[in-house]
């Protein structure tokens, strides 16, 4: 096959989807620069194909040309994984036109969807149809399930249903040389052969491009209660979630637990939003009981859990949502750290994940590591504790240079933290994924056999090296 030149291969593209879908001119901001605004790449073209054949045809004339890829879904991801790099080589594959719901099978409890379908939008599909999708993340109203695929996704319903990886049943994906994978089986059960559905999940659009999903559905629960509790410590969470383990059994929907810091920062930017119980406490927790059988009886187990948390002194304070607006707007507080953290400036994010037990005694070395070695230093600590994942970040003293701060810290603040997690036997990427920014960071901290391994299936699925160079692993 002759190699394509770069002309051609516009003129290829725009062939394929469409001219008005081939984006080289204009602001192209809302592609090329990452949430956080910490990164800003430079496309060949974006490239926003309608459908999976289209896909295909887009990709094998990448491979003809020798471009490489970047798939991108919503753009919310938090690791610089879905923007181009600053080359301007790139093509830049948006899903974002491929939205549809293709099928739910009632009987099955799975909902069929592509691959750029927001997030909200299928949770949305899905109880219209009666159903509960439970992926639940800050950014579901722009983030896709493709990217939540990619990604693996973890969110705030984890410590019941599972990652994304958990609530997939099967999917419909291109490889590097344009093949259509047809693999969106319902099945529960299958083994015939290697799991190429897990593999793809969570590879960062390095290994395929997700263009459709199949997806588990569960019944919706009777009823939801969710507490606000103030604790005295991270152990006394600890042994709230415990109790809530115990009590609650799979009830226990969601356990997040908030740092006063993280939630002060919520107080300054959002004041309406009225955050109970932060200042006299240095950590609140948010806990959400999901019942199958009735309100009442939701709400008399959830009660006995916080009676026995207060005799035992790991619960201070507690307020328990009287109404699904109420449960809003302390669900809408928990998820808006990350926006009020952006608000207050530029900052270093670890999205840690470590045995549950082990939280208490890392939260309490990594705090007087850091204030020891950086005067001042801000910590917002918060994330999903029932998971034993943190975001555990930092953000530069008051008054400081933020930009700078970053520059000049962050690898020292990242090898302080990181090493304290190794030692504790956790991992420096909970669910937002490894991307471009922690790709080489990750040798220092992941089994080497693993990784070698993890080069060998990058090789062997993608020997070409055009989907998404330069993220989770590198080839030379
Ligand atoms: P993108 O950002 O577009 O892409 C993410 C990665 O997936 C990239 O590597 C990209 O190349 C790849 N990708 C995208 N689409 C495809 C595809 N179709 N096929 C193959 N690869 C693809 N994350 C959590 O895990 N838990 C949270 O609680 C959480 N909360 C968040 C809250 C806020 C306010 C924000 C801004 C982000 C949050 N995130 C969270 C991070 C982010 O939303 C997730 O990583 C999400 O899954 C990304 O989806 P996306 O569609 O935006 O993907
Ligand atoms: C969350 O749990 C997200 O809110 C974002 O994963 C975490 O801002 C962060 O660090
Ligand atoms: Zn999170």
């Amino acid at each position: 096959m002759t190699a394509l030149s770069l002309p051609e291969l516009l003129t290829t593209l725009r062939h394929t989807v469409g001219d008005t879908h081939v984006l080289t001119e204009g602001d192209l901001s809302a592609f090329e620069q990452d949430w956080r605004k910490r990164t800003r790449g430079k496309a060949l073209a974006v490239v926003r194909p309608g459908n999976t054949a289209e896909v295909a045809a887009v990709v094998k004339a990448c491979a003809q040309a020798g471009v490489s890829i970047v798939p991108q879904g919503g753009n919310t991801g938090l690791v610089v994984g879905s923007i181009p790099d600053d080359s301007g080589t790139q093509v830049l594959l948006s899903l974002q036109r491929m939205n549809a719901v293709r099928h739910i099978d009632a009987a099955n409890l799975a909902i069929t969807v592509e691959a750029g379908c927001v997030l909200q939008n299928l949770q949305q599909a899905a109880e219209q149809a009666g159903f509960l999708f439970p992926l639940s993340l800050g950014s579901e109203g722009s983030c896709t399930i493709g990217g939540n695929l990619g990604t693996n996704a973890g969110g705030t319903q984890v410590v019941r249903y599972g990652n994304t990886r958990e609530l997939c049943l099967g999917l419909e994906v291109v490889s590097a040389q344009g093949e259509i994978w047809h693999g969106l089986s319902g099945l529960r059960k299958d083994n015939t052969g290697y799991d190429l559905r897990n593999l793809m999940i969570g590879s960062e659009g390095t290994l395929g491009i997700i263009t459709a999903a199949t997806m588990k559905l569960y019944p919706l629960p009777a009823a939801k209660l969710t507490a606000w509790a103030a604790v005295p410590s991270v152990a006394h969470a600890v042994e709230l979630l415990g109790l809530a383990h115990l009590h609650l059994g799979a009830g226990l929907t969601g356990f997040e637990m908030m740092g006063q810091f993280a939630l002060s920062l919520v107080d300054k930017h959002y004041p309406q939003l009225r955050v109970p119980l932060w200042q006299d406490t240095p950590y609140c927790v948010l806990l959400e009981n999901s019942d199958t059988e009735s309100e009442a009886h939701a709400r008399e187990r959830f009660e006995h859990v916080l009676e026995l948390a207060f005799e035992r002194g790991c619960v201070s304070d507690a307020v328990v949502a009287e109404s699904l607006s109420q449960a809003r707007n302390l669900w809408h507080i928990r998820d808006s750290i990350t926006l009020a953290q952006a608000e207050e400036g530029l900052n270093i994010k670890h999205d840690i994940s470590l045995p549950v037990s082990a939280i208490p005694e890392f939260v309490a070395q990594t705090d007087a590591l850091l204030e020891k070695e950086i005067a001042g230093v801000r910590l917002v600590n918060f994330g999903h504790l029932g998971d034993g994942n943190l975001h555990y970040n930092v953000q530069a003293p008051e008054g400081s240079d933020n930009a700078e701060f970053l520059r000049t810290q962050e690898d020292r603040v990242n090898t302080l933290v990181y090493d304290t997690v190794k030692r504790f036997g956790g991992s420096i990427s909970a669910e937002h994924g490894v991307g471009g920014l922690k790709v080489d960071t990750l040798p220092d901290y992941k089994d080497a056999t693993a990784l070698g391994l993890m080069r060998q299936i990058k090789q062997a699925l993608d020997p070409q090296g055009i989907l998404n160079p330069g993220r989770v692993v590198r080839l030379d």
